[in-house]
């Protein structure tokens, strides 16, 4: 651009829509019905063949929420919580997945969401002050606002294991299942990775598998989810009281008001309450289980009563003492990676085709033609399953080529870990908004309620911007740098940043070490949210 175009007063562009979005997951789907509302021209842009995100794509044998469906659902429309009945205590992926599709047949979605189409760029043009997207398919779109309701866990990634291109059976990764299902029937099968996704699809491969063998980088702790079928009286309640107890999760820590804190310090409890709470809570199932006491994530003393009781509750399922070893979480606290709920998941390493490696001790070295080498030992595999995880928080926005003022790149601007204001916009990249972006509760919190909470915002931020006479909205350089700093001080005064988790970018060679996720919880960010909107829009620049 030459001096004397810079010069020039930037000039409103005429746009082809007032909003693209970019995903039609949970977050995008409520988000094209409330802009919508608004009246505005809105093109949803969708990379699979329908809606569902990570519910489209995570079709591996087990797949469940662990957030209780009764709570894992939307709250912002009565007659669509009640025309729906939930059946198990934690939904199906299956369930979830019809009950997405229901709600876009409801709203009527589809007529604005492109499908089968990847976005491969977004540009902003500082003199028009649009945005121009790209995709896949070679379109070149125009649009005021652009919004990523891209997913924090959408970016699946395979490890790059050598000679993983001449394997001659078949590999699969769990966040990218195929469609019509696999049958493991005779098969010997590697699972690698025994994250969530590891530990939901191995008891289920297993009852199919001649062999399984897991490739177990790092023990986790699991606890039994306590799955049941809903009762109708359940389902008949919760259709009386859902949209106040939304109101009423949007003022707790992780928006889900199933889970209670004990607000007592560990040592202020007794033993015997101390460990009444932990079994309680064990048995019960469920996320609740870190909540047993007040300081269970601030601290290693208290958190390592906790971890005890799981490790205890976790052995008396697992015969084998040798492969308890194996599987039992020694070298992080309980929590601080994501705690998996689990149905049968140690029991199943009792059955005789059902075997643990240990690769953190010998790590994979190697895919060879048959199998998997690990430890100098070939294990010989039909197929691979790699439930290895995502590239969180950041890999799906990173991967858009996104472009803001002067040229700036989104992905070198966040080189050394995301830079963003409240997760939802980023200094130098006008109208382009983050559903549950890095820097918001996210994937600490209730999804939906995390994402019905930004689209509202959003959707209020964008309706003001629209009836008044506001260009473009961007968060300032100086309100970026103290969020970012914020969110690290309150990660610090956790046991979070002190494993190797994904929300901390570790288990990505290469990333940056950077606690993700804003820890201090869904009803404090809320307020804070509030305050901003309410004081115009404090540490955001506002254009005319
Ligand atoms: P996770 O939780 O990231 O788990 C991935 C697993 O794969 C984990 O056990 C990793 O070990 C393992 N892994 C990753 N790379 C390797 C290599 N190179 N070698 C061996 N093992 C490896 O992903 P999930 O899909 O299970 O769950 C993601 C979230 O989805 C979950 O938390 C829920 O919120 C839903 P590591 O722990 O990094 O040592």
């Amino acid at each position: 651009m030459s001096d004397e175009m810079e010069n020039l007063p930037a000039q409103p562009g005429i746009a082809d829509f007032d909003a693209i979005i970019v995903g039609a997951g949970f977050a995008g789907m409520y988000m094209l019905h409330r802009l919508r509302e608004l009246g505005l021209s809105v093109r949803v842009y969708e990379t699979g063949e329908g809606v569902g995100g990570t519910w489209y794509w995570n079709r591996y044998p087990g797949a469940r929420c662990d957030v209780e469906s009764l709570e894992y659902q939307y709250g912002f429309s009565d007659e669509i919580q009640r025309d729906w009945t939930w059946r198990e205590r934690y939904a199906t992926q299956p369930e979830i997945l019809r009950y997405q599709n229901y709600v876009a047949d409801r709203l009527d979605l589809r007529r604005d969401i492109q499908f089968e189409t990847r976005v491969s760029a977004a540009i902003y043009d500082e003199r028009a002050g649009l945005w121009t997207v790209e995709t896949d398919r070679g379109e070149r779109t125009n649009t005021r606002f652009c919004i990523m309701a891209t997913g924090c866990l959408s970016a699946a990634r395979v490890p790059d294991f050598i000679g993983l291109d001449d394997f001659e059976g078949q590999w699969y990764h769990t966040g990218d299942w195929p469609h019509e299902g696999v049958d493991f029937t005779q098969k010997r099968v590697g699972v690698i990775g025994t994250g969530s996704s590891g530990i939901q699809s191995i008891p289920l491969v297993a009852e199919q598998a001649a062999h399984l063998t897991a490739f177990q980088r790092t023990a986790n702790f699991t606890l039994p989810a306590g799955n049941r079928p809903l009762t109708s009286d359940e389902v008949a309640r919760s259709r009386e009281t859902l949209l106040d107890d939304r109101k009423r999760a949007r003022t707790t820590p992780g928006g889900i008001i199933a889970f209670e804190y004990n607000e007592t310090l560990v040592d202020d409890m007794t033993p015997e309450e101390r460990d009444r709470e932990l079994d309680s809570r064990w048995h019960k199932g469920g996320f609740a289980f870190l909540g047993a006491y007040a300081d269970l994530m601030a601290t290693h003393e208290a958190n390592h009563h906790a971890a005890e009781y799981a490790r205890t509750e976790m052995r008396k399922v697992i015969e084998n003492p040798e492969i308890a070893d194996i599987l039992m979480p020694d070298d992080h606290p309980v929590g601080v990676k994501r705690l998996c709920l689990d149905t049968g998941y140690l029991e199943t390493f009792n059955a005789s085709h059902v075997d643990v490696v240990d690769v953190r001790a010998s790590p994979i070295e190697r895919i060879t033609p048959r199998g998997i080498v690990s430890g100098g030992k070939e294990y010989e595999v039909d197929c691979i399953v790699f439930a290895t995880g995502f590239d969180a928080m950041t890999g799906a926005l990173t991967s858009i080529d996104i472009a803001g003022r002067g040229g700036v790149k989104l992905k070198e601007k966040w080189a050394a870990g995301p830079r963003t204001y409240l997760g939802l916009g980023s200094a130098g990249f006008p109208n382009l908004f983050f559903i549950t972006g890095p820097g918001s509760p996210s994937v600490l919190s209730n999804m939906i309620v995390s994402i019905e909470q930004h689209v509202d915002w959003i959707g209020e931020c964008i309706g003001r911007l629209t009836s008044g006479n506001v260009r473009s909205i961007e968060a300032t350089a100086e309100a970026e740098d103290l969020w970012v700093a914020h969110v690290n001080e309150l990660a610090d005064m956790t046991l979070f940043p002190q494993a190797n988790s994904w929300y901390m970018g570790a288990n990505i060679p290469g990333k940056p070490h950077v606690f993700m996720p804003y820890p201090g919880g869904v009803g404090v960010y809320g307020e804070k949210l509030a305050e901003v909107a309410a004081a115009d829009y404090a540490g955001f620049a506002l254009n005319a």
